[in-house]
Parts: C-alpha cells; structure tokens; sequence
C-alpha cells in the first residue's frame, strides 16, 4: 500500500490540534504505520525542505518547524498520497477550501498547521528522513475489507 508523511506541524500541536487531525486522517481510512512526537532537529528540517533552500521563507519555515514538538506520521492506504494532498487543502490557507485542514484550521502560509509529501519520490525521501524502517508496523485494520472494493 502507498505510504505518505504527514507532519502535524508546531503550531497545530500548540493549539491542541492534534486529536483533530489525527481523527481527518482515520476517518478518511487512512491507516496510520508510524507516529512520533518530538522536537524535529534543525539538521532534518532542512533536509526535508531543502527544495525550498534558496526561498526567501526558508529560514523562517525552519524556525517554524523546529519552535517546538510537531508530530510525525507514516499513512498508509491506496492512493494515500493524493488523498493526503486534498486533506490538507491549498498551501495558502486562503486557497484551501472549506472541508480541507488548511481551510478549516488555518489563516496563513507561515502556520499552514500540516505536511504532505507531494509525490511518490518526495514520499519515501522524507519518510526515510524521519522514521527507521523498523518504526513503520505492518498490520492489518478490521475496517480494509469495507474500505476497499
Ligand atoms: O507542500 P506544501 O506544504 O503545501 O507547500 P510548499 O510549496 O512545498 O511549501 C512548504 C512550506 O513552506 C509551506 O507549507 C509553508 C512554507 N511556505 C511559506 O512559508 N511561504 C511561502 N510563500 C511558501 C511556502
Ligand atoms: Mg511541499
């Protein structure tokens, strides 16, 4: 099954967001393989953004991203990484439309609250940046034989 990363960033964990989130994600279906809180280091911050290293809002989205304990996760299910995609919602809160996290949670760029990966590539990248292979549990959900066709 497709695997994503999903970051439950700052300032969500901060506004006792988490619990929110996490409920979007598994009442989509969506199975969750790996979950960690903790303070990302400045070192793997900028490794999973380094696309966005030359930015001009690269040293601020760095500092946002590692101001305190974020969430980590692994999310799991056929076409997870789309889905996961139009979850969040636009990355410009006022883009995200109702429904979305971003556009139900968020006001601005800078607190956007959540991460996706955008793409396969990107997806096993940034997993591989924040989780060891032997952090992500293989199990099956009662739920998958209603899920799927
Ligand atoms: O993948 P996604 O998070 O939706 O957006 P990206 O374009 O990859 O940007 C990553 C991250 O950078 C975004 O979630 C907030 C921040 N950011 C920013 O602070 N200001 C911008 N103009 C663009 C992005
Ligand atoms: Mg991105």
């Amino acid at each position: 099954m497709e695997q994503t990363y999903i970051m439950i960033k700052p300032d969500a964990v901060q506004r006792g967001l988490m619990g929110e989130i996490i409920s979007r994600v598994e009442k989509r279906g969506l199975k969750i393989a790996a979950m960690r809180l903790g303070v990302m280091s400045e070192e793997s911050a900028k490794e999973h953004y380094k696309e966005h290293a030359e930015r001009p809002f690269f040293a601020s989205l760095i500092e946002y991203v590692t101001s305190g304990p974020s969430v980590s996760m692994v999310v799991e299910g056929k076409n997870s990484i789309a889905i996961m995609r139009a979850v969040n919602g636009a990355t410009n809160p006022v883009d995200a439309l109702p429904g979305t996290i971003r556009g139900d949670l968020a006001i601005e760029t800078g607190r956007n609250v959540v991460h996706a990966s955008d793409s396969t590539e990107s997806a096993q990248r940034e997993i591989a940046i924040h989780f060891k292979d032997s952090d992500i549990v293989n199990y099956s959900k009662i739920d998958e034989v209603c899920l799927y066709e």
